[in-house]
């Protein structure tokens, strides 16, 4: 056949091919003879207009630099061909350059990141990935990104994490999982009565300081009872310090319970913390004291004294006696005639 026959035939098969089907344009590979199935993948079909679908069948491979891309690697790939000066390209605009659709223009919001003609403008610059531009990629530290308007902004930190400074670029810098920052920025954990534990981000407690217990187990009031109990055996409201029991609810027993461990003798109620009467016998144990500060104290110490007969100082005769012990007290002085006669009577010594 001559080269004008040839030309003839390829004029008069393309005409058919648009004659027959207006509706379909295809690649043209699948029934080219090539045997390779349709790739609709490439997504050619969905993009390209009719009128600008007249397509030549190439051979894959040829050896040649037929896009201009430097080499023939391009060329291997299923690069759809076209004719004419314009051509589709997924989000933007196309130009047939020698056979091969070029991106010349993106749609707003689009891109050529990767600069493969093939896909079109792949790019979404609405992204984190490309946000604003191919480059711009939101990313901050322990946080989800997001983009807006070609802007990149911190949308929510990861769990376990803060933005306590207020500067986007450290991200969420901040654990809130501290006693400090306990779930959000500047939350302290306190703990009424104890310590606070914020390893899971909700303040808990950690520690409960003696005598206290968390007996409600609820956080928010902390360790909020006296679990110490003392018994009471005297009734006056002290407990014996010796028999103290740890527990939530008040121990069972005929006696009373207290909260307050610090009677220093619970067998006499008159023995007890705040005691401010004084005792002229020993409590019950041959100790005098009374008040619980752990020493016995005389109530009356001052020696009695007469100053020209007259009553200088009302007190003991002599020393005064010990705690329980009787002595005199010099209670006024008597003139008669030219003597002066000191009164006594006997007093027995109180303590507490
Ligand atoms: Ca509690
Ligand atoms: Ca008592
Ligand atoms: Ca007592
Ligand atoms: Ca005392």
């Amino acid at each position: 056949m001559t080269t004008a026959r040839l030309l003839l035939l390829a004029a008069a098969l393309v005409a058919g091919a648009c004659a027959s089907d207006p509706a379909t344009v295809t690649d043209g590979r699948s029934s080219g003879g090539d045997g390779s199935p349709d790739d609709s993948s490439i997504g050619f079909r969905d993009h390209m207009p009719r009128d600008q679908a007249q397509q030549i069948d190439l051979p894959a491979s040829d050896g040649l630099d037929n896009d201009g891309s430097g080499s023939d690697a391009r060329d291997d790939a299923p690069a759809p061909r076209c004719s004419g000066t314009t051509c589709a390209v997924k989000d933007g605009k196309g130009q047939c350059q020698g056979g091969v659709c070029v991106v010349v223009s993106c749609d707003a919001g689009f891109d050529n990141c990767d600069k493969d003609d093939k896909n079109g403008c792949e790019a979404k610059l609405d992204s984190i990935e490309t946000c604003g531009t191919c480059t711009n990629k939101c990313e901050f530290q322990n946080a989800n990104a997001a983009c807006a308007s070609g802007t990149c902004f911190l949308a929510t930190c990861k769990t376990g994490f803060g933005d306590c400074d207020g500067l986007r670029k450290t991200g969420c810098e901040t654990p809130v999982t501290t006693l400090t920052n306990c779930g959000a920025c500047r939350k302290p954990c306190t703990i009424k009565n104890g310590s606070g534990d914020c390893s899971s981000g909700t303040c808990q407690i950690g520690k409960c300081t003696p005598p206290f217990e968390d007996c409600n187990k609820a956080a928010n009031d902390g360790c909020e009872a006296d679990a110490a109990w003392y018994p009471d055996l005297d009734k006056d409201g002290f407990g014996d310090t010796s028999n103290k029991v740890v527990q939530c609810a008040m121990p069972p027993g005929s006696f009373n319970w207290t909260h307050e461990g610090t009677d220093c003798y619970d067998k006499n109620a008159n023995a007890k913390p705040g005691q401010t009467s004084y005792f002229p016998a020993h409590r019950g144990d041959n100790s005098y004291d009374y008040d619980c500060d752990n020493k016995a104290t005389q109530r009356w110490t001052v020696r009695g004294r007469c100053i020209g007969c007259n009553l200088s100082a009302a007190g003991w005769q002599t020393t005064a006696p010990g705690c329980g012990a009787a002595g005199n007290w010099l209670y006024t002085c008597r003139k008669i005639f030219s003597s002066c006669l000191p009164r006594y009577q006997p007093r027995t010594q109180e303590c507490r």
